[in-house]
């Protein structure tokens, strides 16, 4: 295990040996990669109740570093003459092995440095389900300081937290990540301060493409009714209504989910629309594509609408341990190039290296091939094929 281990990382570090990088400026950017691949075990080593005075010490440090960010609405990358890669990352409820799988497998690819170069949007929900909470958050919050703005973690419906008197309460039922926190981190400043941070994470993102403007969000569409209170900004993104309706709308985008056919919307938090709705709304806003996370589905992946909306579920895995959705077979995540087309990618599918860092003592099954496999094809190149077994 030892020997395998030390392999694997070598291979992870030195696998692209010639990358193209975006050239941005003259200034010499830092070398993401190694501290990302760094990371990614550093931050697996298992967090016990002692450990937990550092936690609460670097997390406390991470809240101060990056405060309240409610502010992102628009990524414009239609004038853009580089080559932008925008990789987005569903629901990943504290599974760390989907996290730092999704990460590994970016680090492989020869035809772009994403560690360096990507832009990584979160569609929320990273709290509750999943096994590991704070070796998890501490991955998360370590990311996000590498990568720092090329990092955007969008709200779910598992952030919608809050501290009452010093004791975290989640709006979601059950909410197990919240006990877990209250239980182990009695520290008021620390439980506030982590209420703040996902309570102000920015609930959407507008991705302007060259060819396609695409609505970034956890659940979806507001209901019908707030459709001619709301347009969205095309110079800033922004929601342009008055506050009580802003927040209804922002309620109803991190909990809706799009059904195939026409339905009538329930009066539940929950609601669903379909396809009437969606063409209505992205009509009014001049919007093309719509892509969310907030339900598990078995493919990791599923298209509605001709293709203009996406469901992204990110964490799953029959024999992972740190998931809470295993009967999600082939979670997965998407990649956006400058045109604005996404194309999806398996976070464990064909891959037999760099799953085995983070499995630990369990092996991965191979799944049946889903769509594009660029990524894979380049690892299958790599390394021979003893990759395809
Ligand atoms: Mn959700």
């Amino acid at each position: 295990m030892e020997n395998l281990w030390k392999q694997l990382i070598d291979l992870l570090k030195r696998a692209p040996s010639t990358v193209h990088t975006t050239p941005s400026s003259d200034e010499q950017e830092p070398d993401c990669r190694e501290q990302i691949l760094t990371a990614l075990t550093e931050c697996r080593k298992d967090i016990n109740e002692e450990d937990l005075p550092d936690f609460i010490t670097f997390a406390k440090e991470f809240f101060t570093n990056n405060p309240k960010q409610d502010y992102y609405r628009l990524l414009d990358i239609s004038q853009s003459d580089e080559d932008n890669r925008i990789v987005v990352i569903g629901d990943t409820h504290c599974d760390y092995n989907s996290l730092a799988t999704i990460f590994s497998k970016l680090s492989l690819s020869k035809d772009y440095d994403y560690l360096n170069n990507a832009r990584f949007i979160f569609l929320g929900d990273y709290l509750d389900r999943g096994a590991i909470l704070f070796e998890y958050l501490k991955l998360l919050f370590t990311l996000k300081t590498i990568l720092g703005d090329r990092c955007i973690l969008l709200k779910g419906n598992h952030e919608l937290v809050g501290s009452v008197e010093g004791m975290l309460i989640s709006r979601v039922i059950p909410a197990n990540s919240c006990p877990l926190l209250n239980e182990y981190c009695n520290d008021t400043e620390f439980l506030d301060s982590f209420a703040d941070y996902f309570s102000y994470l920015p609930s959407y993102l507008l991705l302007k493409t060259r060819k396609n403007n695409i609505l970034l969000v956890h659940g979806g569409l507001p209901r019908e009714e707030y459709f001619d209170q709301c347009l969205v900004s095309d110079e800033t993104g922004e929601l342009i209504c008055d506050d009580i309706i802003r927040n209804r709308i922002l309620s109803n985008m991190i909990w809706s989910d799009p059904r195939h056919m026409n339905v009538i919307q329930t009066t539940d938090t929950r609601f669903e629309f379909g396809p009437s709705h969606f063409d209505k709304f992205s009509e009014i806003n001049n919007i093309d594509m719509i892509l969310r996370s907030h339900e598990p589905v078995t493919n990791g992946v599923e298209s509605f609408y001709d293709g203009r909306l996406y469901t992204i579920f990110s964490t799953g895995g029959n024999t992972n341990p740190d998931t809470g959705y295993s009967y999600v077979t082939n979670p997965s995540f998407a990649i956006i190039n400058n045109d604005g087309e996404p194309r999806f990618e398996s976070i464990y599918y064909r891959l037999v290296l760099a799953p085995t860092l983070f499995y630990y003592d369990n092996p991965v099954t191979i799944q049946p091939p889903f769509d594009d496999l660029h990524l894979n094809d380049e690892f299958i190149k790599m390394n021979g094929n003893n990759a395809e077994s």
